[in-house]
């Protein structure tokens, strides 16, 4: 067969992005924080940010998110920054979307879709891509408005899925649609409880050999993949300065001393403001948090906002039902904190005068930098003794 040859070169979309500050928000996330983060997930999904704005309200307008005056600002805003799309910083209602849709004139998405997206792109593995599928179904449910484009990006690479024949008397194209989807739901869901028993079979395998499983947590982009790579020396661990870099559940063996090895798992991170759908769909995945016998939670400690992706991890881990499993904390890339001249140190040694001052809010917690390899031999005692604690 001939090769073809295609253009990569494709022009990346434009996006603007809106966010909203709530103004009695207890969560302490501020807005601009979270713009920066739509920011870096916009640009994960490929897209080029031509520009933001923030809004400070006591509550998203149930019909536009934004106020009416901001929605005319940001349509104005199409002609000087070239807008291809428009991204808002909370999962939008169905309405909120069509209408802004209407009002902007280009495609809207929310950060909902922006997250599942990038979950799409990343899923290498066949129960990642079913995890992936549920969460976007359900998710396009309620959003359906009757077009077949939806359908095709559901259906991927085969185009439509059969519309001749199974359109009942009488129903209207989107009736029609909402069934297939519904269907499709059932069949994943069917698809990845299957997947869920053969894993559940396998830990089961796994806990019979009594080698205690750690597994690492963390927010995104923290240095989970990195650290693993440094415990285990496998190169094949994927690190990428990406948010959501490692969807699938990777297990490697590992040795805390000669005498005791255990199994390390890296997983998926979590982010503020995580969409319930993909929670829901990836508990196959997180059944692998409910087995381990600890949790290794790193915490990026030059970000400036770690104590509030901290807090958002430990809320996820008790939404999840986890906050009772024993944990350790590992504060990383050290290696990366200044002092006032800017300087950065050279060993973990020269940081043991702030020793104090890192770990004051997290009793316990471990420094280290995954990339230079630093500290990973007391984080290997002292995980060894929190498990004999906990055993
Ligand atoms: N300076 C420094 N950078 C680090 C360190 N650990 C990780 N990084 C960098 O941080 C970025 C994210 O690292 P990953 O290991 O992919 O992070 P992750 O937690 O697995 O991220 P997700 O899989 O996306 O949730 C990469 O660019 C790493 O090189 C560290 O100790 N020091
Ligand atoms: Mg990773």
């Amino acid at each position: 067969m001939p090769r073809q040859f295609h253009s990569t070169i494709e022009e990346p979309e434009k996006a603007y992005l809106v966010g909203v500050q709530r103004t009695g928000a207890r969560d302490g996330w501020r807005g601009e924080s979270s713009l920066d983060e739509l920011a870096l997930l916009a640009r994960t999904a490929g897209a080029q940010v031509v520009g933001t704005t923030l809004q400070r309200l006591d509550a998203p307008n149930p019909a536009t998110y934004v106020g009416k005056g901001k929605v005319d600002e940001i349509k104005s805003r199409r002609n000087t920054d070239g807008y291809t799309m428009v991204v808002l910083d909370d999962e939008l209602s169905p309405s909120q979307q069509t209408h802004l849709e209407d009002a902007f004139g280009v495609k809207v998405l929310d950060r909902t879709a922006l997250i599942l997206d990038i979950f799409a792109m990343r899923a290498r593995t066949r129960e990642g891509r079913l995890q992936v599928e549920l969460a976007q179904s359900e998710y396009l449910l309620p959003r359906l408005k009757g077009q077949w484009s939806h359908l095709e990006r559901l259906g991927g690479r085969s185009g439509s899925p059969g519309a001749i024949g199974v359109r009942g008397p009488g129903e209207t194209q989107i009736e029609t649609d909402r069934r297939l989807v519904r269907k499709k739901i059932t069949k994943l869901k069917e698809e990845i409880e299957r997947v869920r028993q053969q894993r559940s079979l396998y830990r089961r395998r796994r806990q019979r050999e009594g080698v205690p499983v750690i597994a690492l947590v963390g927010y995104t982009n923290a240095g989970k993949s990195t650290l693993m790579r440094a415990l285990t020396r496998d190169s094949d661990v994927f690190v990428q300065d990406q948010l959501f870099a490692t969807l699938d559940p990777l297990t490697r063996r590992i040795y805390l001393d000669d005498a005791h090895p255990a199994l390390l798992t890296d997983t998926v991170g979590f982010i503020q403001k995580l969409p319930t759908q993909l929670v829901a769909a990836f508990r196959a995945t997180l059944e692998e948090l409910a087995d381990a016998s600890l949790l290794l939670h790193v915490v990026d400690i030059t970000h400036p906002d770690a104590a509030l992706q901290s807090q958002t991890v430990e809320q996820t881990l008790a939404d999840l039902g986890l906050s009772d499993k024993p944990r350790l904390t590992a504060l990383n890339k050290v290696d990366q904190i200044a002092d006032a001249d800017g300087r950065t140190p050279n060993s973990l040694e020269e940081l043991s005068a702030f020793q104090g001052a890192l770990t004051a809010n997290i009793p316990g917690a471990v420094l280290i930098s995954a990339e230079r390899r630093w500290g990973l031999e007391l984080l290997k005692q002292r995980l060894l003794e929190e498990l004999a604690v906990h055993s």
